[in-house]
């Protein structure tokens, strides 16, 4: 019964939430299977999948360059009737460069398809910048889409402990706030309550900086959990069939709680190579699909 577990830690920090269910998106990467570029007609058999199985009409990607993302997804978007979050990734000039005259170039003339824009993806988390260095990027992109929404998406603790209070002071239009149960080393009967509590402290200390529950729009930037084939972390086992559990307690939870989620991601990237986390491990991370790389799914997507 995931009331059970929601109500109490809604009455405990009780950051306000709306009263309608949240809206589903999913991060989608720029590359297919083998590693290559995906192209406008890629990106619409993901949005057909996407939809078919999930009702959503919403991704997020994190740079606008990448693979020219923006020039490719947004026509997709547009013919396929979906809305994007571009990325910005400022951590070296070249990369923010490369975003923003993406950003210049095509986002402006697809501004319906530009949901917002996120610069920075978890800087803050790996300590790259300071809330007043990553305000000014932020800044720098507001400039060239005014219309747009633009702020950015961090870790869960990064917004609780103060690290991003200049960002949400400096008036930024949306904030994505990342939180995994998985990646804290939670059982699986144990990730619904500690994903509940991380939301709860970023948005009530957003709201409390920010005096109002309106003035910033908030989503949950990511949330998920690897399928079977990809790597444990701690008591968080990775397995179809826990996954399969987080999305219809965790996510279905969240979004009937009111709050807006990202889950990470659509489709496996199998292409991604190993990398090392948090605990010194080698992590496989081409498993964290809510649907196969072919775009058949693994479990429904509808809450
Ligand atoms: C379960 O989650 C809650 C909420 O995050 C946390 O306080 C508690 O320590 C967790 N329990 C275990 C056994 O880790
Ligand atoms: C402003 C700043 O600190 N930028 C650094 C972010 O991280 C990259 C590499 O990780 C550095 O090259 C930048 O100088």
């Amino acid at each position: 019964m995931r009331f059970s577990v929601i109500a109490p830690l809604a009455l405990a920090a009780a950051p306000a939430v709306v009263s309608a269910a949240g809206s589903l998106g999913f991060a989608l990467g720029t590359k297919l299977a083998d590693g290559s570029c995906k192209y406008t007609a890629d990106y619409e058999k993901d949005f057909d999948a996407i939809s078919a199985a999930s009702g959503s009409k919403l991704v997020r990607g994190y740079s606008a360059d990448d693979c020219n993302c923006a020039q490719q997804i947004l026509p997709a978007a547009k013919n396929k009737g979906f809305q994007v979050i571009l990325g910005v990734w400022p951590d070296v000039d070249e990369s923010f460069n490369k975003d923003k005259a993406a950003l210049q170039n095509y986002a402006t003339q697809y501004t319906d398809q530009v949901y917002a824009v996120t610069v920075g993806s978890e800087t803050l988390y790996r300590g790259n910048f300071t809330g007043d260095q990553l305000l000014m990027k932020i800044k720098e992109v507001k400039a060239i889409l005014p219309s747009v929404k633009v702020g950015t998406a961090d870790s869960w603790n990064k917004y609780a402990d103060g690290t991003a209070d200049a960002v949400i002071r400096g008036g930024v239009d949306i904030l994505l706030v990342n939180a995994f149960g998985f990646w804290q080393g939670q059982e699986i009967g144990n990730a619904t309550a500690t994903y509940f509590d991380d939301i709860q402290q970023a948005f009530g200390h957003v709201q409390s900086v920010s005096g109002s529950t309106s003035s910033i729009e908030l989503w949950n930037g990511e949330t998920g959990w690897p399928t079977d084939g990809g790597s444990s972390y701690g008591a968080a086992i990775a397995g179809t069939d826990n996954a399969k559990t987080y999305f219809s307690k965790s996510v279905c939870g969240m979004l009937a709680w009111g709050v807006n989620v990202f889950y990470f991601e659509a489709f496996d990237e199998p292409w991604k190579p190993k990398s090392v986390g948090d605990n010194g491990q080698a992590s496989d991370e081409t498993h964290w699909g809510a649907m196969n790389a072919d775009r058949s799914t693994k479990f429904g997507l509808k809450c």
